[in-house]
């Protein structure tokens, strides 16, 4: 038979769509999986990530529906965004109209790969009837106190009077105008995500096993969780009075309490209520002032990236168990936003305290001697104490802990821990992005929009020019009633961040479609479908969306709106697509791009590469030797399908009359079903790739088959492992041999046919060793030779085989030369 991609790819792509094959049934008593691909961006074109993603994802789904199970494999779409504004600026085309168009682009794309997907649970985030959820749901977050409104720091251009997005600024000024940005404090809206942050760290530990290590690592590392001691330093009565009286002492963490005498200063952030005191009331000399404003307007990002920078503030506190008088300084590198903005500098034990009291002369205390090591700074946590009364002789650790005990004791101090994680800011100042529902009146303050006005759209006729957020200057969106008065109000004009959508379009997928306008979920779909089964994504992903995911999956649990802990049961990281070793990227201009390779060699080929050229979670290079391989492996599948029967059927196989080459047949045929079965079972790994292995290999065995019942048994079998892979070949092939175009049934496993016995020849060229053959014991020398020949194809190339070597049961070596 002739393999053509472009007809039979068509073909079935069109008989899918018309059968709505892919759809989940509402038969909620069988078997389910729940197979996820995270989402796309509607950026305007796929890449070979977005590939790769959904091959992996789609040979999952299609593999459960063959073995039985009702799944549910939904795409929608993550659609809003800054990119979207930016395409307007510069194409004048409007972002919704830029968005649609580029999702009804991709999707067409998606469809020529044959992806098996649930077409009628699509959708982008975008939609109004998205938004609408999404905005309920945030209202009730809203009322349970698990949204509020504070003053923080954002980017902000004094020529063009506007915010900008992280994005906007370019070496610390604005990408429009060039002028210097500044920091400025404005009211935003965050999410009390660190009221999680505990079990959010602790359920990490129900994922092992599931996820990989690296992300549950990086989730904790984000999460970041500090054990230590917070105690007051209190000021000396000068400093009290320098102060007016305001400040008498301000509290300090530190994770090293076992240091304390080893202390030689302290250190505030700038952001620091004493700080800003003595900044208000001129009690500093002007160039600190001049610099310490400056300091104040980089983000925290750029003052890690800034050498050391302090000043000492001329006042004291006065340490908690010497009494001696502490400087106090304040420095770049202490951060507001952790513990509570003020540090305990202890040089000798720490690096970032070394690196400050060289560069500013500040006395060096030791405290803990160590036999391993006598340069400083010593960060370890070994050794005994030094110079540190009471504590002198103990362990750090030893220390710590009386340390601990003493603050309690004295009442002046406890044992604390501490996240790194922050509440998470949702306030974007643009225009595409779902609205706030939100309103500000000046009577009754913030109140949520009503129930029966949601959503909340987006008003369509705005300029967007890139000067500050459209919404702002649009009078009839930002001008509005008072939902509890009735007085004219003003309603809030950020937009949310776009992690906001991806936080619970995966729960969303499980509402069937006819309930989409009456309510976010449905109870009995969810009890069915979660958790997901199988979520795959790139490990760009391993932080905030993950975090922020199972952050909204514990809020609405705790609504009543979930039942589930955690949504992802079971998440697989795939590996980057490289080409020449980099990872493709338009920079680079290393793309290859889908579309090309599909029109050349039809999907099914590009999705056997894909899956072939390596196991899912690692590193994919690029290779189109190996494609064009993947295409005539196919064209061979096509050609010697001519020699097999037609039937409707697994063909029953008398095995007693088999000869050594048909029972080495069927045995590599029974290994690949076998394969298939573990791989499966193998859920970290999923290895297409090893399973694409052995079925290459039953296929050479059955190319060499001049039996047609052993030769049409494999291809019963081979269709059905490679349906998840080359569906549109598995389904043709599978429609003219076997008159089925489902794989819905189970093969049991042939014993007998795998323990047929077996020897392996190592082949060897110009004695160096090349690969590995095991054939039938019975096996002839012709078929040896010609079966090592295969093996070892790719070394035989452009070569001269001057001789041919059996030793029996062992080895066949090649003698070649170019
Ligand atoms: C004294 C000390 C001695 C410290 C020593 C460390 C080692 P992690 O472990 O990441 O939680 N710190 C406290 N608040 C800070 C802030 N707002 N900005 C910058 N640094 C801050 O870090 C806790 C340690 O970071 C604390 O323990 C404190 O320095 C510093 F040998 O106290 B340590
Ligand atoms: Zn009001």
């Amino acid at each position: 038979m002739e393999y053509n991609p472009r007809l039979i790819e068509k073909k079935w792509q069109e008989i899918w769509k018309k059968n709505k094959s892919f759809e989940p049934q509402d038969d909620y008593k069988r078997p389910k999986k729940y197979i996820l691909s995270m989402f796309p961006y509607p950026s305007g074109q796929i890449h070979m990530g977005h590939v790769r993603n959904y091959c992996i994802g789609d040979a999952l789904a299609r593999h459960y529906r063959q073995d039985g199970y009702n799944v549910l494999h939904p795409i929608g779409w993550d659609a809003f965004g800054l990119p979207a504004e930016n395409a307007a600026i510069k194409h004048k085309t409007h972002p919704k109209d830029w968005t649609y168009n580029n999702i009804a682009h991709m999707r067409k794309e998606l469809e020529t790969l044959g992806l098996s997907f649930s077409h009628q649970r699509e959708f982008a985030t975008c939609d109004p009837i998205y938004s609408r959820w999404e905005q309920s749901l945030f209202i009730e977050m809203w009322k349970k106190g698990l949204v509020y409104r504070k003053k923080g720091f954002l980017n902000w251009c004094p020529h063009d009077q506007t915010v900008l997005a992280n994005e906007q600024v370019i070496n610390g000024r604005c990408w429009r105008c060039d002028t210097e940005v500044v920091q400025r404090e404005m009211y935003q809206y965050y999410l009390k995500i660190t009221a999680y942050a505990k079990e959010l760290l602790e359920s990490l530990d129900s994922l092992q096993g599931a996820w990989p290590n690296q992300v549950i690592t990086m989730q904790q590392n984000w999460i970041g969780q500090s054990e230590g001691l917070e105690f007051d330093f209190r000021l000396d009565s000068e400093s009290i009075q320098k102060l007016n009286g305001k400040f008498t002492a301000f509290s300090v963490f530190t994770t090293r309490p076992d240091t304390l005498y080893g202390v030689s200063i302290a250190t505030l952030a700038v952001e620091h209520p004493i700080v800003q005191f003595m900044l208000q009331s001129n009690l500093l000399e002007p160039n600190i002032i001049k610099a310490l404003t400056k300091m104040q307007n980089t983000t925290a990002k750029e003052r890690a990236m800034l050498p050391k920078e302090g000043f000492a503030l001329g006042i004291s506190a006065i340490h908690p168990l010497s009494g001696e008088k502490i400087p106090i300084w304040v420095a770049n590198y202490v951060l507001m936003e952790y513990g509570s903005g003020a540090v305990m500098v202890v040089p000798a034990h720490d690096e970032r305290d070394f690196e400050f009291a060289t560069s500013f002369n500040l006395p060096i205390k030791q405290v803990i001697e160590s036999d391993n090591s006598s340069s400083l700074p010593y960060c370890q946590k070994e050794g005994k104490l030094i110079h540190s009364d009471f504590l002198n002789g103990l362990t750090p650790t030893e220390a710590a802990i009386k340390v601990i005990q003493h603050f309690e004791k004295e009442k002046k101090g406890q044992k604390i821990t501490h996240y790194r994680l922050r509440d998470w800011g949702i306030s974007r100042q643009r225009y595409w992005g779902t609205p706030i529902p939100l309103i500000s009146c000046q009577q009754c303050g913030i109140v949520p929009e009503k129930d029966e006005n949601l959503p909340v759209t987006l008003p369509l006729d705005i300029q967007i020019d890139g000067e500050g957020n459209p919404l702002e200057k649009h009078d009839t969106f930002k001008n509005c009633l008072c939902p509890q008065c009735g007085k004219p109000a003003t309603r809030e004009t950020d937009t949310m961040d776009t992690f906001m959508e991806s936080s619970w379009y995966f729960l969303r997928y499980t509402t069937p479609p006819h309930l989409w306008e009456k309510q976010a979920f449905d109870e009995d779909s969810q009890q069915y479908w979660l958790g997901i089964d199988e979520y795959i994504g790139g490990i760009e992903h391993a932080i905030l969306h993950l975090l922020y995911a199972r952050f909204f999956t514990k809020v609405l649990r705790d609504m009543k709106k979930t039942h589930i802990n955690e949504p992802f049961s079971h998440l697989l990281t795939q590996g980057m697509v490289l080409k020449d070793g980099a990872k493709m990227s338009k920079s680079k201009g290393n793309i290859v791009n889908p579309s090309d390779i599909i029109n050349t060699y039809g999907a099914d080929s590009a999705r056997l590469f894909i899956l072939f050229a390596a196991p899912p979670t690692k590193e994919l290079e690029w290779n189109d030797n190996a494609l064009e391989g993947a295409f005539r492996f196919i064209k061979r599948l096509f050609q010697k399908a001519d020699s097999v029967q037609k039937t409707s059927q697994i063909p029953k196989i008398e095995t007693k009359n088999l000869n050594a080459m048909e029972k080495l047949g069927r045995k590599k045929v029974y290994e690949a079903l076998l394969k298939a079965n573990n791989i499966y079972e193998r859920k970290n790994e999923y290895a297409f790739n090893t399973l694409i292995a052995t079925c290459m290999e039953a296929f050479n065995a059955l190319n060499a088959q001049t039996n047609i019942q052993v030769l049409t048994e494999g291809y019963f079998i081979l269709l059905r492992l490679l349906e998840p892979i080359i569906p549109h070949t598995a389904s043709e092939l599978s429609e003219i041999l076997f008159q089925q175009t489902n794989f819905y049934c189970h093969i049991p496993l042939d014993t007998d046919a795998l323990n047929s016995d077996s020897i392996k020849f190592a082949i060897t060229i110009n004695g160096k060793k090349r690969g590995e053959i095991e054939v039938d014991t019975e096996c002839p020398q012709e078929e040896v030779l010609h079966l090592a020949k295969i093996e070892v194809a790719k070394w035989l190339e452009n070569m001269q085989i001057i001789k041919e070597i059996i030793v029996p049961n062992k080895l066949v070596n090649f003698v070649i030369k170019p």
